[in-house]
């Protein structure tokens, strides 16, 4: 069965004056877009057309060696994407609560040294906060490209995307400017779902 382009739980214009509509509408339609058709095409054929993609993405090694490097740049795109809408609301913001409050700690602190991980980041890229399964301790990921967090064993709980097209005609260079506004739109009870999972 083919991926297929998730719903959004809110209109384009929903995040705004955090993030534009018009940088939803090409994220979501184009950008997602084109990383789940190049993962349709990677799996088509194989037997990782039954797999899901948290299975494909944490077990890359075992998949074909042809395919290794299609599944992790456009499967990791797909699946980065899936997560970063799930975690924004145009209900966001605040601070996290239940058991992520006490496995972040200082939520202070965690904000500047997760804002301190995104920001410098160079090239394309994301910045999670992420976990292992069982551990119920968080840790934050800086990753390349579309790399996914699964890849190192990691389940990802939150994610920014600091690729210029999350925020380009908006913010256009400035990247800090997009973080720092970004916090203002994270669904923490959706995170929190997501480390109660995990732990
Ligand atoms: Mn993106």
């Amino acid at each position: 069965m083919a991926f297929e382009l998730p719903e959004l739980k809110y209109a384009y214009d929903a995040l705004e004056p955090h993030i534009d509509a018009r940088t939803m509408e090409i994220h979501h339609t184009k950008h997602h877009n084109t990383y789940l058709t190049n993962l349709n095409n990677a799996v088509a054929g194989t037997d990782l057309e039954s797999k899901s993609i948290e299975d494909i993405l944490s077990n890359l090694s075992s998949a074909p060696a042809d395919k290794q490097g299609a599944l992790n740049f456009h499967g990791g795109g797909y699946d980065n994407h899936c997560i970063f809408w799930a975690t924004m609301s145009s209900e966001g913001g605040g601070e996290p609560g239940g058991a992520l409050a006490g496995a972040i700690g200082d939520f202070a602190a965690f904000k500047e040294k997760f804002t301190g991980a995104a920001v410098p980041l160079q090239g394309s890229g994301w910045c999670w906060l992420c976990t292992k399964a069982g551990s119920g301790a968080v840790e934050i990921k800086a990753m390349p490209n579309q790399t996914s967090v699964r890849t190192e064993g990691y389940v990802p709980l939150l994610g920014i995307d600091v690729w210029e097209h999350a925020y380009y005609l908006n913010y256009q260079n400035r990247r800090p400017d997009y973080v720092a506004a970004w916090w203002n739109v994270v669904n923490w009870g959706e995170v929190e779902a997501r480390f109660d999972a995990a732990k």
